[in-house]
């Protein structure tokens, strides 16, 4: 393990640390047309650790980010931590709903939103129970609101750091649930030095010369460490864009930028593959590593790319509570198809429905060990208690483990759908659905596309007398798309006339997962 001094906090060893060795002028974040430097980044960060302290946040008071990739985000992110207080980075995509959920679950004081986003938070403010402050980023905000250029120009660029062990709350993170209550699981102020150590440094090889750029974005686990911190803890640089990715911007990006770590999710891979002479008309030479990781990266893909741009994937897996990637394939050592061996500094075991460890070649539920694992999901007992066992962590995925110790993925362990990398909570797809008028029940699996990669499909039983036409199926999936997070919709709508029950009229899907890929 790491050796930690009494006092520690992670904006330090990521921003500070940068200065102190002599790295102020390198560039740290390049942003359109900007490139912002350390000496930037630890100047800002301290004026907003400065700014939220005099609005009265302190420690271990949550900070909600709900903010596009941007500079403001690590300045947001690190000087909420560097004062002790807790950034909770947020999905961009989700609704109003969702974001009421979510600022009184965690009871956040303050938010740092993006103007465009800001329409969320009024639309729910007279719901909201603990928010006091409201820091707007962009020029173009309402004047009632705090803005944040204007807060960071009042304030100073020095700041002492808050008194915080490395056992103390740095940041949460929320993870869908099965119920579709989202769980914030706490991360302390160690867990990405680890992240940053065994995944970055022990299989990337990071170093202060490489440019990262991530398509997933950073308010995900697995985007935060590609987009931010891996790259500050070697004082590289990283690309950050505030737009949705698209396989074109992607592309032009890589070219203009030149990243030599590029970040991506087998759905953007796929979707890249289908350009036409991309190989001739992008230039993706600068790039040492491509990594893969939210869901299974299909050997069909990897081989595609490999053909297409002389690259190698890297798929692994992570996850939230993991915080970054803890099996992964290496340089040198890829199976196509197989998520590859245990990070070291990681352990992984695949236990049966006892607890027991599987024979080789057997499937079983996937355990993980290491330092980087959430201490426990804010005011969710019950499910700490299932998922957070001792020094290991259940991730609810069923795996086996080849002859030469690599992993394959063979599916969950509950109905938890991965789409587009992103969880869906079948609960949540089948509540929208059910709110419209034509539907009586319904049930909803993943399915996968034609690439192999899963998508949530919906079964549903219409009411007496509704004519389930094609109009009516499509008007279904924009119906959900209305009201729930869009890259949640089911992709497809299958009508049926009864769903598979138990005894007691519990849907299931385990019968429609299979239904769906027969
Ligand atoms: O989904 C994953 O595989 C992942 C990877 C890294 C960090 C977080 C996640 C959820």
């Amino acid at each position: 393990p790491i050796i930690f001094a009494e006092k520690f906090n992670a904006a330090e060893y990521f921003v500070d640390q940068n200065i102190k060795a002599g790295r102020g002028e390198r560039v740290a974040i390049y942003y359109e047309d900007k490139t912002i430097t350390y000496q930037e980044v630890y100047e800002n960060v301290n004026r907003t650790g400065n700014a939220l302290l005099t609005l009265g946040i302190g420690l271990e008071d949550r900070v909600m980010l709900l903010l596009f990739d941007c500079p403001e985000f690590a300045y947001s992110f690190f000087g909420a931590m560097k004062i002790g207080a807790v950034p909770v980075p947020t999905n961009t995509m989700l609704k109003p709903r969702d974001y009421l959920y979510l600022l009184n679950d965690s009871r956040a004081k303050a938010i740092i939103v993006s103007q465009e986003l800001l329409g969320n938070i009024i639309e729910i403010y007279d719901e909201l129970l603990y928010l006091k402050h409201i820091i707007v980023v962009g020029d173009d905000a309402p004047e009632k609101y705090f803005n944040f250029s204007d807060l960071l120009k009042k304030s100073a660029t020095d700041l002492s750091t808050a008194a915080t062990t490395a056992d103390d709350p740095a940041f949460w993170l929320y993870s869908s649930g099965t119920t579709g209550f989202p769980k914030g699981a706490v991360h302390l102020h160690h867990d990405m030095i680890y992240c940053a150590e065994y995944y970055a440094k022990g299989i990337l090889g990071i170093n202060e010369n490489d440019i990262t750029f991530s398509v997933a974005k950073l308010f995900f686990a697995y985007g935060l460490g590609n987009g931010l911190y891996f790259s500050f803890s070697v004082g590289a640089s990283t690309v950050l864009v505030p737009q949705r990715p698209t396989p074109e911007s992607v592309l032009k990006t890589v070219t203009k930028y030149r990243p030599t770590l590029y970040f991506g999710v087998p759905t953007s891979y796929g979707a890249i593959l289908q350009i036409e002479n991309a190989e001739r008309d992008y230039d993706l030479s600068s790039i040492r590593h491509c990594a893969s990781a939210g869901e299974s990266l299909p050997a069909p893909i990897f081989l595609k790319w490999k053909e297409k741009f002389g690259l190698e994937i890297l798929d692994g897996i992570g996850s939230t509570e993991v915080l970054h990637i803890f099996i992964s394939n290496r340089p040198g050592a890829i199976k196509p198809g197989s998520t590859g061996q245990v990070v070291p500094g990681y352990e992984a075991k695949i236990l049966d429905a006892d607890g027991n460890r599987v024979p080789q070649g057997e499937v079983g539920t996937l355990m993980v060990k290491g330092d980087s694992i959430a201490a426990y999901y804010w005011n969710k007992h019950q499910k700490t208690k299932e998922t957070f066992i001792g020094e290991w962590i259940n991730t609810g995925d069923k795996y086996y483990q080849d002859e030469d110790g690599y992993f394959f993925y063979v599916g969950r362990g509950d109905d938890m759908i991965k789409a587009g990398g992103i969880w869906v909570s079948p609960v949540e797809v089948e509540n929208a659905l059910m709110a419209h008028p034509a539907v009586l029940e319904c049930g909803v699996v993943g399915k996968p596309d034609s690439d192999g990669m899963y998508k949530p499909l919906a079964y549903v039983v219409f009411k007496q007398n509704v004519d389930s036409n094609d109009q009516l199926l499509e008007e279904l999936k924009k119906f959900v798309k209305s009201n729930i997070a869009p890259y949640k919709y089911p992709r497809w709508v299958v009508p049926v006339e009864e769903l598979p029950k138990t005894a007691t009229g519990k849907i299931q899907r385990y019968k429609l997962r299979q239904q769906a890929i027969e």
